[in-house]
């Protein structure tokens, strides 16, 4: 089914970027829209891939250090936000700990996802009924903005987990981080998973599975184009190109077109023709190494207090301080 028509509505902004994107050259989509149902979906299931590393590494810090910042935040009150929450699996062992030591504070995950987010709220408040879990729904910073204001003030903590800060360029993660600081006080904390730069076998296996989900979840970007703005692409005439530059630390996802071919998205009333071998510019996933992130942490003027890191040192998550 069509849901944006050019003639009858405004254009969705999914519709303008795709638009924008696949008019540019190069051609590039906006690796945001990847989570659609099934996009999440596809995601669950990367995550579980044996080569996807990153979780399981992230999932080893929380649960080797949750103590340590369970004792950082001591017996004061505070406001755990955490942005991009999803199905709220990464922070459940950090949650589980504080519950455990009784620490005061209430939940508040971010998403842009209403079901995903009422789903958590439910499996939370059945486990831990006591729990106070309240739930932001929209992009980031809407949603920070509905955060209540105490009196006193209440220290905040803002989980930024997951590497999802590699999905941005670094001028954009230093704008983020930025505007992140500009809506707290001194003295809140943020903690960013970054994913480390290491073994290059390793980084682009990560994005290129034996079982091929993740090819799978960037045709279904593709595919989304389809379903919602009546577009025609055969993701069978598009091959999965990961890269991996390891002066950069950028691991690039592109679609190749492996045939001269034109699209038609009719929402948009767009052809878009490809030469053969012309890519798509699908994401963008940084792996950082630690001189950069105490650069990103200068240029925003936050203070780097603690770096937590795996057994292999695959992945960090840094505690900021404001
Ligand atoms: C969400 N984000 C951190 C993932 C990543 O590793 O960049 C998205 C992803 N793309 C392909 N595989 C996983």
């Amino acid at each position: 089914m069509i849901s944006v028509t050019k003639t009858t509505t405004a254009l969705s902004a999914f519709a303008q970027d795709v638009h924008k994107g696949l008019s540019s050259s190069p051609k590039y989509l906006l690796s945001k829209y990847f989570y659609d149902a099934e996009g999440d979906r596809l995601f669950q299931k990367i995550m579980e891939l044996p080569e996807y590393y990153l979780t399981r590494c992230e999932e080893e810090i929380l649960r080797t250090y949750s103590a340590n910042l369970a004792d950082f935040l001591g017996n004061q009150p505070f406001d755990l936000i955490e942005l991009g929450a999803g199905d709220g699996l990464k922070t459940r062992v950090l949650l589980e700990h504080f519950q455990q030591r009784k620490l005061q504070y209430r939940y508040f995950p971010v998403d842009i996802s209403r079901n995903i987010l009422m789903h958590l709220q439910e499996k939370l408040h059945q486990e831990w009924p006591g729990l106070s879990v309240i739930p932001l729904e929209g992009e980031y910073f809407t949603a920070l903005k509905k955060l209540p204001v105490n009196d006193p003030p209440i220290r905040k903590v803002v989980l930024f987990l997951g590497s999802t800060i590699g999905n941005m360029s670094l001028a954009d993660s230093e704008a983020f981080l930025q505007q992140l600081r500009a809506q707290l006080a001194p003295g809140d904390l943020i903690l960013v998973g970054f994913d480390l730069k290491k073994k290059p076998e390793l980084i682009l296996a990560a994005y290129n599975d034996s079982a091929g989900v993740t090819r799978a979840f960037n045709h279904n970007h593709l595919l989304r184009i389809n379903r919602e703005l009546g577009g025609n692409f055969k993701p069978e005439h598009f091959q999965h190109w990961p890269l991996y530059h390891p002066v950069t630390g950028h691991a690039k996802s592109y679609l190749l077109s492996t045939i001269a071919q034109s699209v038609y998205i009719e929402a948009l009333e767009l052809q878009v023709d490809f030469a053969a071998w012309e890519a798509i510019d699908m994401e963008l996933s940084k792996k950082f190494d630690q001189a950069e992130i105490e650069l990103l942490a200068e240029q925003t003027h936050l203070q780097v207090l603690m770096y937590f890191k795996d057994q292999k040192e695959y992945f960090t998550d840094v505690l900021f301080i404001v």
